[in-house]
């Protein structure tokens, strides 16, 4: 195999030949379909006549080749396993091509595969080179006519992006149907699904009256899953519609489920093509976590239309074009949807473990990288979530109006076209009038800012100082970074009245709350008229993706939990503080020292459980402790071990302590209303949840009775999985076992509710848990080959710290080998399985050697371009 080539940016050429009509014939069949390409092309007016043509094809069988209906000479194309170079042709002429493929033998998931008997596609980003030969960019845009011919038993069901345009009977029992998409797309946004499928339907009009129909195609037995995924498919047709002025374009809208899929879902034009575990819902079988998530995707994908199709990149470096863009939209109708301070919140606690973690490792990268060498390793949580972070600064940097303005500006220049993020941000500046070139170093710099913040009350003067300081750590292939342009958002919150001070900053005002930017190094803002001591409120609502270090005392912290008038930061108060206390914790479990729980802590949490409750969702947030992912990313060195002893050390102290308090709570929030996902149920569900875990850390007997009460009563799954996540989590084999039985036998039809069945087992802390994953490999219901169960056992695993990271390597061995393993299979998923082994740096000097040792092993393989990258990072 040869070593594989990064791309460059800075070699970006515009394409020497564009398609305009793309027409496709497939003829399908598992072993070898037949797919026929009809391509309409013409030389860019600016390229030279001479240009070759380059197509992309990869394994794929060339049966036929005709420039305008002529077969093409052997010497007068070269073929080799990257496409097609035809040396001279025409300024304008058609290309045919006839080939083979084998969709039964595709278990990268990319191209055209077989799931679970019916035919799919996945092509971002360049899996339409699978399919045919093609400029498979996304800056050539085509009209595309496609029909597809299947077998009218096993195939009944034909789909295509667009309309359908006509349909038959052929010889043999075979049928098609052909389709048309009006709308001109890059190849990635092709999709075809042919199966034996069920449909829901459902309709909506548009803003301006147009009937658009909707459908949702499941395999039967899922047709009662699909409720819940319609309904937010038309809020999200609606949302866009009166936030954004994005009507929809076509006369139908197709959401497919397929059950092996390696992302969350597919915004091909007008045939969304979804992961099951991303569309199907049902009170018994789903959390309201999926439900969530089932809304906020069928949002994203459906935004996508505008923000991805309409305008697309001009190449795959402005992935984050469309998808930051896309995330800040999903995220902002989630919030209109639910309740705005529980997003925020839990985006944030997200992206700070995950995207901070990916910031401070072997693979960052900026927002626009500048080279890759496998573009699908680069839908990460960088290009998306902190994409999606630089959008909401951009919008309240510009205020909404002036980037709703920027935002139609865009869609209206763009209509059709492949872009850049330049240009996105160009119709922000215009919009507003404001200068945004150093807000761009957002888009180009990698790594997590830093501010170390401190500031002085001046009692004499009335004045508050608040110095801030930037640093940006450096990163692989980026030494040297400039100051970024960072929004604060901040208030003084009076530490006598607990009142939000009147803001007088340079003489201005600027109300109680209020954005300094921070544009130097270092810079000190000096607020006058200051009537009172305060405790400063930053970066409230996370108004940017940054670590901000300021030295609170306990008690600022302790205040600022229940006296800031910003829901975010009164979370923030409630994170850090418990931060204060597990690192004492976990000093003291390292220097083997006795451990006390800090009191305040607890009189801070009692102060929560016993004040009037106005939002039990958030309240539920404030009583989480961080995670272990989180705390580890707050440790210079990680400690598993200690951070999870202290983790568990200050849950129990406060579950002994709290004890009837939490009761209270839980008693409080049961309730027999029927099951709904809607915030109040919600928050109700998370806060009974809470205080339950609480309870059962300590493994109060009154609880466990309550918990497995819970389980029995099997109410809704998101009761049910929790009572059960706590049973098997808990000390309590005996009670642990048979309910562990009891639910994998009840759901053993259930694939969705099966991948919970591993994780749920897999994530306990106990030590038995290697030989668990191992045991429940070979059991019939997981397979390597599908991408769900193995992030169901292995990612969940992998998430399991103390499990994961045994001193004894064997938690390595084990993904190193399943690496091995789906790096022939799927190397897309191979790769992202890989990655907590390429972290190994932020480990003991044991643990260090051990994941080395397994990268190497890995690297002894014959890699994928995926795995490939990656290890080459990791050893670096
Ligand atoms: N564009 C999709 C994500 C996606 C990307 C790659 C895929 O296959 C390699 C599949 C889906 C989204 O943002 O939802
Ligand atoms: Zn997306």
């Amino acid at each position: 195999m040869s070593k594989p080539q990064p791309v460059h940016l800075s070699d970006y050429q515009p394409p020497a030949y564009r398609v305009t009509h793309t027409e496709l014939t497939f003829d399908l069949d598992p072993a070898s379909t037949r797919v026929e390409a009809r391509l309409t092309i013409e030389r860019h007016p600016e390229a030279a006549p001479n240009a070759p043509l380059f197509l992309n094809g990869e394994q794929l069988t060339l049966e036929s080749l005709l420039l305008d209906d002529e077969p093409l000479a052997e010497s007068a194309y070269q073929h080799d396993d990257k496409g097609l170079t035809v040396a001279n042709v025409p300024a304008a002429f058609t290309l045919a091509t006839r080939v083979r493929l084998a969709p039964e033998e595709n278990t990268a998931l990319e191209g055209l595969y077989q799931s679970s008997g019916m035919f799919c596609t996945q092509c971002e980003a360049e899996g339409f080179r699978r399919i045919t030969f093609y400029p498979d960019r996304p800056d050539v845009m085509a009209v595309f006519r496609v029909t597809v011919i299947g077998d009218a038993t096993r195939e009944p069901v034909l789909l295509a992006n667009g309309n359908p345009v006509e349909r038959g009977e052929l010889e043999g029992g075979r049928h098609f149907v052909t389709w048309e998409d009006p709308h001109p797309k890059p190849a990635y946004l092709f999709a075809l699904v042919a199966g034996d499928l069920a449909c829901v339907e459902d309709h909506f009009t548009t803003m301006n009256g147009r009937e658009v129909t909707l459908q949702i195609w499941v395999e039967e037995e899922n047709l009662g899953k699909t409720d819940h995924a319609m309904a937010s498919l038309k809020r999200a047709m609606r949302w866009d519609e009166d936030s954004y002025g994005r009507e929809y374009d076509l006369d139908r809208f197709m959401i497919v489920a397929v059950n092996d899929f390696n992302m969350g879902a597919m915004e091909n034009k007008g045939l969304n093509i979804f992961n099951s575990a991303a569309v199907l819902t049902h009170p018994d079988t789903a959390t309201d976590a999926a439900f969530q998530q089932v809304e906020g995707i069928v949002a994203h994908e459906y935004f996508h239309n505008w923000s991805g199709n309409r305008v697309t990149c001009r190449d795959w470096f402005q992935l984050s074009l469309k998808e930051g863009f896309t995330v800040f939209r999903d995220q902002s109708f989630s919030a209109d949807t639910n309740s705005a301070p529980v997003k925020r919140i839990q985006d944030v606690a997200f992206f700070r473990t995950a995207q901070f973690a990916e910031d401070a490792g072997p693979t960052a990268h900026s927002i626009r990288p500048e080279h890759y060498i496998e573009i699908t390793n680069f839908y990460t949580l960088t290009i998306y979530e902190k994409g999606a972070e630089v959008v909401r600064m951009l919008k309240n940097l510009v205020g909404w109006e002036a980037f709703r303005r920027g935002s139609d500006l865009y869609f209206e220049r763009f209509d059709g076209q492949a872009v850049t993020i330049e240009d996105f941000v160009g119709c922000m500046a215009e919009a507003s009038q404001q200068d945004l070139t150093q807000f761009m170093r957002w888009y180009h710099q990698a790594g997590t800012p830093e501010i170390d913040a401190h500031g002085e009350y001046d009692y004499v003067n009335a004045e508050y100082r608040l110095t801030l300081r930037q640093r940006t750590p450096m990163t692989p292939g980026q030494t040297h970074k400039q100051p970024l342009h960072i929004p604060v958002r901040m208030g003084l919150v009076g530490t006598k009245s607990g009142h939000d001070l009147t803001l007088t900053l340079d003489g201005e005002k600027r109300g109680k709350d209020t954005v300094i930017h921070l544009r130097e190094a270092e810079q000190t803002f000096v607020f006058t008229d200051v009537a009172e001591a305060p405790t400063p409120s930053l970066l409230r609502n996370f108004s940017a993706p940054v670590k901000l270090h300021f030295p609170y005392s306990r008690e600022d912290l302790a205040f600022l939990l229940t006296e800031d008038s910003d829901g975010f930061n009164r979370w923030e108060a409630s994170q850090r503080l418990a931060m204060l206390a597990l690192n004492d914790l976990i000093a003291a479990h390292r220097n083997g020292v006795e451990k006390v729980m800090d009191t305040r802590v607890i009189d801070a949490y009692r102060a929560l459980l016993t004040a009037p409750v106005n939002d039990k969702a958030v309240l539920a947030e404030m009583l989480k402790l961080p995670s272990e992912a989180c705390i580890a990313e707050s440790q210079p060195l990680v400690d598993v071990d200690a951070i999870h002893a202290a983790r568990e050390f200050v849950r129990q102290s406060l579950g002994f302590a709290l004890r009837d308090e939490f009761m209270a709570v839980y008693t409080a929030n049961v309730s027999s209303k029927a099951y709904a996902p809607t915030p109040e149920q919600i928050g109700q569900r998370s806060l009974k949840s809470v205080a339950l875990a609480y309870l059962m850390a300590v493994e109060d007997e009154e609880a466990i009775e309550r918990c497995q009460a819970q389980f029995d009563a099997g109410h809704n799954m998101t009761d049910v999985r929790q009572a059960l996540t706590l049973l098997v989590h808990s000390s309590r084999d005996e009670l642990a076992a048979p309910a562990l039985k009891a639910f994998g036998e009840k759901w053993a039809h259930d694939s969705l509710v099966m991948d919970q069945w591993f994780s749920i087992q897999v994530s306990r802390p106990q030590e038995d848990v290697l030989e668990r994953v191992k045991y429940l490999m070979q059991h019939p219901a997981f397979s390597l080959k599908n991408p769900n169960k193995v992030r169901a056992l292995l990612g969940a695993f992998a998430q399991n710290r103390v499990n994961f990271h045994r001193l004894d390597g064997a938690g390595y061995a084990l993904l190193a080998d399943a690496v091995i393993e789906l790096n022939r299979l799927n190397p897309e998923i191979a790769a992202r399985l890989m990655t907590p082994l390429t972290r190994w740096r932020r480990f003991d000097d044991a643990r260090q050697a051990l994941m080395q040792a397994e990268l190497e092993r890995i690297k002894q393989e014959p890699l994928s371009a995926n795995v490939y990258e990656l290890v080459e990072k990791a050893l670096a």
